[in-house]
């Protein structure tokens, strides 16, 4: 898929029915695809309404046309949008039509994300606004949808980029010493250095705290409510969602799969999962669930281990299993509900664990201040972008090396080279998120996840 020139066409609006399906061509030379579809030629940028017909000369819909010359288009080659009706059966036969009369011309059905794929590789965007673009489409809150845009429109890549620069600018200095050993000017003795080396690691620890908050709204938070039968984990979710999500009744073992619901707090997505309580059980479909359960929470973010007044012995029990199945990093709430059954001055009560009321609603406002501090989100700010996994792992990489060359810097003189090979290696973990350096395969990786017609 890297390397093919061939035209490509898929419909670019989404299945089913609708005012209006677009489909959409792009090609080096579109131009004699155009003239079979039309018999005509259309001016660049003009909506045109034309008539598509069969082999038979019968009208299969009349549509409006618009041509984008290359370079000027979203994938800098040749574009055509065909609007359509949004019928699917319509559409289908819209698509046969131009494959047909494509055929001399080598036009195929495009892959998944091979148009943003023509976009990156003409250099209309480069990787991380690659990325964006299905980020803006896929967005699960408004917050996300603004942090996609920006990063669409480069914020996130103007940073990557300017930060790469200070390392060049570093890099030149360093060789620069090289170049007049005798001089022995230690260089880390040298200010500009010193200050140059403490602007990258400030600058480079501000993208990671960005792009950490990025991933968050982009991915949202796998929240998973976990916990013995009747705890009332059923009964948070369902206060937490604010409707009756979950069956909730007074017999143990009433959840037995899993229940998921997507909330938002504060624009941030929480993909709550409600589990079957954790118990020995011998009906053979709870266990099935409890099953479920452990699974969900070996793939949470994180955990709410919910207890109870008078389940402390279970709770003791619980702990332990839940923080060993809990990934390496996942943070693990502990709260108790039912705090309204408290006699709250018995001395019961534990400090460790937050207190809640899924049935008067007591705390459960304070809680989700509590999940959004744990989750380290730290509020809605201006200019945040979406990022993604990816770019957390090259931003960490690019911190480790920046790490090393400043050991290497402190060695003086000798370990000069050690210290700009280290920067180079940094420059190119960070270069990957912009894509340049970006080996073949992970690229094809990263747009084969596009749906068909991006
Ligand atoms: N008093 C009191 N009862 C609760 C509270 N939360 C849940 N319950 C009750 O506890 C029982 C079990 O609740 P449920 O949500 O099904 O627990 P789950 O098995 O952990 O999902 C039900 O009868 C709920 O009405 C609470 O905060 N206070
Ligand atoms: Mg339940």
């Amino acid at each position: 898929m890297m390397t093919r020139k061939l035209p490509i066409i898929a419909v670019a609006t989404a299945p089913g029915k609708a005012g209006v399906g677009i489909v959409r061509l792009s090609g080096q030379y579109l131009r004699p695809i155009i003239k079979a579809l039309f018999q005509r030629d259309l001016l660049p940028r003009q909506a045109t309404l034309l008539s598509l017909r069969d082999a038979g000369g019968q009208l299969i819909d009349q549509l409006v046309a618009i041509y984008f010359a290359a370079p000027a288009s979203f994938t800098g080659e040749d574009v055509l949008e065909l609007q359509c009706h949004g019928g699917p059966q319509l559409l289908e036969l819209v698509m046969r039509r131009c494959l047909e009369l494509g055929k001399e011309a080598g036009l195929v059905i495009a892959e998944p994300g091979e148009f943003t794929l023509r976009a990156y590789l003409n250099n209309k965007v480069d990787l991380a606004q690659a990325e964006a673009i299905a980020d803006l489409i896929d967005a699960q809150s408004e917050a996300a949808v603004r942090g996609a845009a920006r990063s669409l429109q480069g914020v996130f890549s103007d940073d990557i980029n300017s930060l790469v620069e200070e390392i060049t600018q570093l890099r030149i200095l360093v060789e620069s010493t090289l170049d007049f050993p005798e001089e022995e000017i230690e260089f880390l003795e040298n200010a500009q250095a010193r200050d140059r080396l403490s602007a990258v690691k400030t600058k480079l620890q501000a993208l990671r705290n960005n792009a950490k908050q990025g991933k968050i709204l982009r991915d949202g938070i796998q929240l998973v409510l976990a916990g013995a039968p009747n705890v009332g984990k059923s009964s948070l979710l369902n206060r937490l969602a604010g409707e009756e999500v979950a069956i909730v009744t007074p017999i143990a073992g009433t959840t037995r799969d899993r229940v998921k619901e997507s909330i938002q707090i504060e624009g941030v997505p929480m993909h709550i999962i409600d589990t079957a309580g954790l118990r020995q059980t011998s009906d053979e479909v709870e266990a099935k669930g409890i099953e479920r359960t452990w699974d969900a929470i070996r793939l949470a973010d994180l955990i709410i281990f919910l207890t109870a007044p008078n389940a402390e012995k279970e709770a003791n029990d619980l702990r332990v299993q839940i923080l060993d199945a809990a990934p390496a990093n996942c943070p693990v709430l502990e709260l108790m509900n039912k705090s309204d059954l408290l006699d709250k001055n018995s001395g019961v009560i534990k400090d460790s664990a937050l207190l809640i009321s899924a049935k008067t609603g007591e705390g459960v406002e304070a809680l989700k201040q509590k999940i959004l501090e744990t989750v380290g989100w730290s509020g809605p700010q201006e200019g945040a972008i979406v990022a993604r996994r990816r770019h957390l792992d090259c931003l960490e990489r690019a911190a480790e090396h920046i790490e090393k060359s400043e050991k290497f810097a402190a060695n003086g003189n000798n370990s000069l080279e050690l210290f700009a090979e280290e920067l180079s290696l940094a420059q190119n973990h960070l270069g990957q998120i912009t894509g340049k350096l970006l080996p073949d395969d992970l690229l094809g990786k990263i747009f084969s996840q596009f749906c068909i017609g991006k």
